[in-house]
């Protein structure tokens, strides 16, 4: 039998909002990233690695993608065996006029599938004001529609890159999310988000849940975590939780699996 989740993400191609933890809690969780930034200050290269990658890098993280409201519902799209592919954070500081444009996630990952979902958690409220995400409901039901480099410098996407038809703003849903909600979006949706207006930092987590089965087109076998299941297909390398905050020897794991991304991304 199909749930609701499972029946409005059919046919939307999105679901929001889930509630996760408590806005209470979703502060500590920021408290902590924050008190890891001022830890790395200055250093460049650590803090984007911890950006990349804060599930490696703080356990509250690899908490937070292992939180079973988030795991059920991904779940309930994906099945039994899940993996966390990516955690990255996506930070819109305060009065930023970053954006990201309309993209489908699954255009740059080679993966060889898409049983893939996004867990977009919001760290600090995200509201349409601050450049929440915003959807086109029922557009995942497309296939891959090639993207173009925009290289726009307030683009958060690597090389701004933008899918190359016109997208009805009017159809536009706002995925407004308060402290320690979630929104799940699916591979081939098209979405985008705009500026950040407010005088606080929007932060998210996007958390990209995979099914075990699926495998990089390439036949690497970039750094996952395993949160559900224990059928191990042998495509990725699955690692156990983070034994501590800041660890060297982490970093040292994020900066090899950092150089595999770069090369996989296309
Ligand atoms: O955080 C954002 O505004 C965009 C994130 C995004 O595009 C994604 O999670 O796929």
């Amino acid at each position: 039998m199909q749930t609701k989740i499972g029946k409005i993400y059919s046919e939307n191609g999105f679901f929001c909002p889930l509630k996760a933890i408590t806005e209470a809690e979703a502060k500590e969780l920021r408290k902590d990233y924050e008190a890891a930034e001022e830890d790395l200050q200055g250093d460049l290269e650590r803090l984007a690695l911890l950006k990349a990658y804060p599930n490696r890098l703080l356990p509250s993280f690899d908490s937070l993608t292992r939180n079973k409201t988030l795991v059920d519902a991904a779940k309930e799209i994906l099945g039994e065996n899940i993996l966390v592919w990516s955690a990255a954070l996506f930070i819109k500081e305060a009065q930023s006029s970053q954006i990201v444009s309309w993209h489908q996630d699954l255009t740059y990952w080679r993966l060889n599938d898409i049983k893939e979902v996004t867990s977009w958690f919001a760290v600090s409220s995200a509201q349409k004001e601050a450049g929440c995400m915003k959807f086109i409901p029922g557009s995942h039901k497309n296939r891959i529609i090639p993207h173009i480099d925009t290289f726009d410098k307030n683009n958060m996407l690597s090389r701004g890159q933008e899918i190359s038809v016109e997208v009805d703003e009017e159809q536009a849903v706002y995925a407004e999310l308060n402290a320690g909600q979630a929104s799940f979006h699916h591979g081939l949706l098209f979405h985008g988000s705009g500026p950040n207006t407010t005088k606080d930092r929007r932060i998210g987590s996007a958390i990209r849940y995979i099914s075990a089965s699926m495998k990089q087109e390439t036949g690497d076998r970039p750094m996952v975590t395993q949160v559900s299941g224990n059928n191990d297909f042998g495509n990725f390398k699955i690692l156990p939780p983070p034994k501590g905050r800041l660890l060297e020897e982490e970093f040292e794991l994020c900066r090899l699996d950092n150089e595999l991304k770069k090369k996989l991304l296309l």
